[in-house]
């Protein structure tokens, strides 16, 4: 196997899309998500239509030991991951601070923070060991700005960025890239996630303008994983064109 891409949260949204670019460009994948049926589903389609090897693994980020157990569950060779893209994550509620749901707040730590770390730290040692890779973070410009009743949210992301540049440092003597990703807003499950499955205030999010799609992150994953050894594209901030910053955005109605 030349290149092997490894992605978390690929059963929706920017993990999906992102799954089927590097699948077209020719990696074999391991593949990530709780939604047993959505991996197997979208492994069977990378396989016919890309011709590449799929590895599906079904867990819970936020579980340490299942994230150890099913990585290290990796026949040897899949353990050569060239490309490290840490994409699951979620936002759930919307409240001002006053009014937060410490369930919600935790649900967001566990998964954004503490789930990107335990992967990380699982696979890092076989890049270091094999002086090289790339570990690209899908955070977001709630990383790079707050927003109002993004309180906790935001802060993940802003935690994921900070991360992005810390593991840089450390990793830099050892020939890894890392990149930051950040993008605006998406048309993808994440609203309705956050929304806990409210699909019409999901829709007004993106109501009166063109918002981003996931594949328009995917390009822009692909186009730093794709670069000569000797660059590393370190952060990308990407919005929609009526996106201005996370707070203003044009709509037309
Ligand atoms: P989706 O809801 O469409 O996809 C989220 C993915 O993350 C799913 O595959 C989901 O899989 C996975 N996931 C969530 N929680 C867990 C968990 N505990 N364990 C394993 N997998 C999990 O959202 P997006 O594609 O939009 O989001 C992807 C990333 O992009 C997130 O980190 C998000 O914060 C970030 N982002 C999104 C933006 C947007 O506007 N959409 C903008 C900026 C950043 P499953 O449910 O099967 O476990
Ligand atoms: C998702 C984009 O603006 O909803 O990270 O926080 S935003």
């Amino acid at each position: 196997m030349e290149k092997i891409a490894l992605i978390t949260g690929a059963t929706a949204g920017i993990g999906e899309a992102t799954a089927k670019k590097f699948a077209e460009t020719g990696y074999d994948l391991i593949i990530t998500g709780r939604r047993k049926e959505r991996l197997e589903q979208l492994k069977k389609d990378l396989e016919r239509n890309s011709n590449v090897k799929v590895w599906a693994l079904c867990f819970d980020v936020r579980d340490k030991e299942a994230v150890t157990k099913m990585l290290n569950s990796l026949p040897d060779p899949w353990k050569n991951i060239g490309v490290l893209v840490n994409n699951a994550g979620l936002a759930v509620g919307k409240d001002p601070i006053q009014e937060g749901k410490i369930d919600d707040w935790e649900r967001m730590i566990d998964t954004n923070i503490k789930g990107l770390l335990y992967i990380t730290r699982t696979v890092t040692p076989w890049m270091v060991e094999r002086k090289k890779g790339h570990i690209i973070n899908v955070a977001s410009i709630a990383g790079k700005e707050v927003y109002p009743a993004g309180n906790v949210y935001c802060a993940t992301k802003h935690a994921v960025d900070a991360l992005s540049r810390a593991i840089r440092l450390d990793l830099v003597e050892h020939g890894i890239k890392v990149t930051n990703i950040a993008p605006g807003l998406v048309e993808t499950e994440f609203s309705v996630v956050r929304f806990k499955g409210d699909q019409d205030q999901a829709d007004k999010v993106y109501e009166g303008y063109k918002p981003l799609l996931a594949e328009d992150i995917a390009d822009v994953i692909w186009f730093t994983a794709s670069r000569p050894a000797h660059v590393n594209i370190a952060d990308v901030l990407i919005t929609a064109t009526a996106q201005a910053n996370s707070t203003v955005v044009v709509k037309n109605d």
